[in-house]
């Protein structure tokens, strides 16, 4: 398998897991979770795309966006699905980055980082990985920087997830165009 072909599969699993499930028959429990054979059984039909085949694309995968176990799968991030986002495989840096359009920084500094279509607001550990992110927005992303420090400190929660990191929303008084 190429990592074209990889990349192709691990996108579809993404909408499968994240947005519509139902569309394929899959049954995804509260905690994000599916059958692996169910998904196995769409994705051998879409793609002919078998069990060792998933183990190497979830494996390889640089952002860890698929979980494995017990015979189960879940996308770690990224939901728009009603599922519980509430669980942390760590604890965020002191600061974490956001990139995004230029039109959307008026609102983002008066409203604060709102999830949007999705479940949670997503933030990376470095400003590089945040700037990708934001290139899918705009060709000229914006980089904000997020005090996370203080978040914390004053009692939001933030989640890591896999090389991604998580916020029911960021206020604006924790965010910096930088
Ligand atoms: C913006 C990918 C106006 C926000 C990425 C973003 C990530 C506001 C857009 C993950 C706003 C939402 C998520 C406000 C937020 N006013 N605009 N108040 N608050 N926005 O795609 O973070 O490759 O839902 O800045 O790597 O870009 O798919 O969020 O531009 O980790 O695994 O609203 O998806 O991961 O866009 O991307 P998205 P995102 P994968």
């Amino acid at each position: 398998m190429t990592s074209e072909e990889r990349k192709r599969v691990s996108k579809f699993l993404s909408g499968l897991l994240r947005h519509y499930p139902d569309r394929f028959g899959v049954e995804v429990d509260r905690s994000g979770f599916a059958n692996l054979n169910d998904v196995l059984r769409v994705l051998e039909e879409r793609y002919g795309v078998g069990e060792e085949h998933l183990r190497a694309i979830v494996a390889l995968d640089g952002k860890r966006r698929f979980e494995i176990c017990d015979g189960k799968i879940r996308a770690r991030y990224g939901h728009s699905i009603d599922v519980d986002v509430r669980w942390s495989e760590g604890n965020a840096p002191r600061k974490l980055y956001h990139a995004t359009a230029p039109e959307n920084i008026g609102s983002i500094m008066r409203y604060g980082l709102l999830p949007m279509r999705r479940r949670e607001v997503h933030m990376t550990e470095t400003p590089e990985e945040a700037l990708e992110v934001g290139l899918r927005h705009s060709k000229t992303p914006v980089l904000l920087e997020i005090d996370a420090e203080n978040m914390i400190r004053d009692g939001l929660e933030i989640r890591k997830k896999g090389r991604v990191f998580t916020a029911d929303s960021v206020p604006p008084r924790y965010i910096r165009v930088v």
